[in-house]
């Protein structure tokens, strides 16, 4: 079910989110920073062998859902480790307590905590962002965005890069975590590689669309991401003036994510669809 207007929270109510949404991916990032041993271990895996699990991505989603569940206790929960718990206020958190756990496990300094807000089902294909924040753990800087009123990176105002050419972009990007599906993003790197300025593949997308917000990245685009990857990057974009779509007239979401200043999306949109990147084979 798609929000209507008389759905969505007022100004006030808005500003009251985000900043509910920034104290829990601090709280949530001081518990992943204060709390990492020297040697992450893998508690678990998902989707293959190379998709991990760790003991902090568990508790820091169970941190982030005691805090909900004091100050936000009819609202639903859609978490990447323990999945959806329907609300009854018609707003759903939708939680990845870490972002590029990869990146975690390996002590690489990309991996945040994602905290967004969307009115309506908690589908990227029928929700609305209404407020989100994304922490980086290991610099300490959080991005936030409210419904109309702006993105800020620790306070201060953030906007994407004017349009340029493909030829010219720094163009983000991440791969999946299956055999088949990296086979054909391979592909379709190889095709793009020489079409722009050059790739940079972070290991977050929450970051990744957050540095399209704030102009060190001019556009990313990525198959697979799960609406925990989304939901607050895509709002941190849109309130940079930045647009977030997927292909062939679909919204954002797993299929395919495109996202940056409107002009250089549907450059990089034609391509990708040429290319047929928002399928695995
Ligand atoms: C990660 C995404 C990233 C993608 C990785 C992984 P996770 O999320 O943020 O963009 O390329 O494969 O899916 O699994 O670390 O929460």
């Amino acid at each position: 079910m798609t929000a209507t207007p008389a759905d969505l929270p007022d100004a006030d109510q808005i500003r009251a989110l985000r900043e509910l949404a920034d104290h829990l991916a601090r709280s949530a990032g001081s518990l992943v920073r204060e709390g990492r041993p020297e040697r992450v271990a893998v508690a678990a895996t998902k989707s293959s062998e190379v998709d991990p699990v760790t003991a902090m991505d568990l508790a820091a989603e169970a941190h982030l859902r005691a805090l909900l569940a004091e100050h936000r206790p009819g609202d639903g929960v859609l978490g990447e480790e323990d999945g959806l718990q329907p609300g009854s206020t018609g707003i759903t958190w939708v939680l990845d307590p870490i972002d590029g756990t990869v990146n975690y496990l390996y002590g690489l300094p990309a991996y945040a905590i994602s905290v967004g807000v969307v009115v309506g089902e908690p589908d990227p294909a029928h929700w609305t962002p209404v407020a989100g924040a994304v922490h980086s753990v290991p610099l300490g800087v959080t991005y936030t965005a409210g419904r109309g009123q702006g993105a800020t990176k620790d306070g201060v105002a953030l906007r994407v890069n004017e349009p340029r050419s493909l030829a010219t972009s720094l163009v983000g990007t991440g791969f999946g975590y299956t055999v088949e599906r990296r086979t054909h993003q391979a592909r379709v790197l190889a095709e793009l590689l020489p079409r722009v300025r050059d790739i940079r593949r972070i290991g977050s997308a929450a970051l990744d669309l957050c540095r399209v917000a704030e102009g060190s990245l001019d556009v990313y685009f990525e198959r697979g991401l799960n609406p925990w990857d989304l939901a607050a990057g895509q709002l941190v974009v849109q309130e940079a003036g930045g647009t977030v779509t997927g292909l062939r007239g679909a919204p954002a979401g797993v299929a395919m994510t495109v996202a940056g200043p409107s002009a250089t999306v549907s450059d990089l949109v034609a391509v990708l669809t040429g290319l047929d990147a928002d399928r695995d084979a």
